[in-house]
C-alpha cells in the first residue's frame, strides 16, 4: 500500500515559533535503568525543561479516565492491569499491550507544553521513552520471542509506520539520551523498586532488552523505518554507578546533557 503524504498542518494548540524552538528529547533505557529517577533530576534543574513521564499508571489500571502517570497500589486499582496480563501471559497480551502503549505514547508525545514552558527561551521537553522504543526494543523482542506471531508483527509494523508518518511533525524527536545500565544492575534496581507486576521478570528478559538497546542506540545497527531516526543525535550516559544519591555524579551527568543540548 502506498504511504499517503504526510500531514503538513502544524498543531493548532500552540504557536509555530514555539514548536520550532522546542527541543524534544526521549530518555531511553532498559527496565529499571534509572530513567524516572533521571528525569526527576532533569525537571528540578531548569524551569525551561519539562518532563513527560511514561504513562505506566494507565497500563496498570486500564479504564476510561484516570491519571496516566500515577502508580497505584494493587488495592487502589479498579481497572484492568494490562502490564500484569502481559507478564502473566505474553503470547495472549503482547499485541494488545503494544496497541495501548503506542496510543498512550502518541498522546504523551503530542501533549501541549505547559504555559510556563511556552514562555521559555530555550524550551526542552524530555519524554521517558518513545514510540520508537516500543517498536525497536519491546515489540521486536516480543516477536523474536514468539509472543507476537508473524501476522500480528506485520499488522503492528504497518499501522505503526503509517501512524507515525501521519503525525511526524507533531511527534518528531530532536535527540535521544540513552541511559546505559548493565542488565544485572537493572535487575538489582528492579527488585529495589518492587513494582509488583515485575517481580517475576527473569534476568534473561533484561539481557534481551539490553541487547536491543545496544544495537539500536550504541552500535546503531538496527534497521530503522523512519528517515529522521537514522542520524538522530544520541547521547550515551553510563549510569551503572548510583547517581540517585550522589550529587557529584548528578552534576557530571547534567553537564553532559547541557553540553549535548548546546550541539542541537
Ligand atoms: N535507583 C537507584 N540509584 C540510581 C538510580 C535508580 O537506587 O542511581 C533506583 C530507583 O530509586 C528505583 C529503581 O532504581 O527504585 C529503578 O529506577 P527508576 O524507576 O528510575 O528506573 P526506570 O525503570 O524508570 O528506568
Ligand atoms: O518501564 C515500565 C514497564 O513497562 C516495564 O515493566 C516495561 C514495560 N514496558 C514499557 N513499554 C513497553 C512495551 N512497549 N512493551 C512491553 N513492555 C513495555 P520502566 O522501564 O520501568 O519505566
Ligand atoms: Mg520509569
Amino acid at each position: 500500500m502506498a504511504t499517503p503524504p504526510k500531514r503538513i498542518c502544524p498543531s493548532p494548540n500552540f504557536d509555530n515559533s514555539f514548536e520550532k524552538r522546542t527541543k524534544k528529547i526521549s530518555i531511553e533505557g532498559n527496565i529499571a535503568a534509572g530513567k524516572s529517577t533521571f528525569v526527576r533530576i532533569l525537571e528540578r534543574t531548569s524551569d525551561e525543561w519539562e518532563v513527560i513521564p511514561e504513562p505506566i499508571g494507565k497500563w496498570c489500571n486500564v479504564q476510561a479516565t484516570g491519571n496516566e502517570y500515577e502508580e497505584l497500589s494493587t488495592s487502589q486499582k479498579s481497572g484492568g492491569n494490562l502490564l500484569q496480563m502481559l507478564y502473566d501471559k505474553p503470547e495472549r497480551w503482547s499485541y494488545t499491550f503494544q496497541t495501548y502503549a503506542c496510543l498512550s505514547r502518541v498522546r504523551s508525545q503530542m501533549q501541549p507544553p505547559s504555559a510556563k514552558l511556552q514562555q521559555a527561551e530555550r524550551p526542552v521537553q524530555f519524554f521517558e521513552r518513545s514510540v520508537y522504543s516500543d517498536r525497536y526494543v519491546f515489540a521486536s523482542n516480543l516477536f523474536e520471542s514468539e509472543h507476537l506471531n508473524e501476522t500480528e508483527w506485520s499488522i503492528y509494523q504497518d499501522w505503526h509506520t503509517w501512524l507515525l508518518t501521519q503525525f511526524e511533525t507533531e511527534i518528531e524527536l530532536d535527540a535521544m539520551v540513552y541511559l546505559r545500565t548493565d542488565p544485572q544492575k537493572c535487575m538489582q534496581r528492579l527488585h529495589q523498586r518492587g513494582r509488583e507486576e515485575e517481580q517475576g521478570i527473569p534476568l534473561e528478559y533484561l539481557e534481551k532488552l539490553h541487547y536491543k538497546h545496544e544495537c539500536w542506540l550504541q552500535h546503531r545497527t538496527t534497521r530503522l523505518d523512519f528517515e529522521n531516526l537514522k542520524d538522530i543525535p544520541i547521547l550515551v550516559l553510563d549510569v551503572n554507578d548510583d547517581f540517585k544519591s550522589d550529587k557529584i555524579k548528578q552534576e557530571a551527568l547534567l553537564d553532559e546533557v547541557k553540553e549535548f543540548l548546546g550541539t542541537l
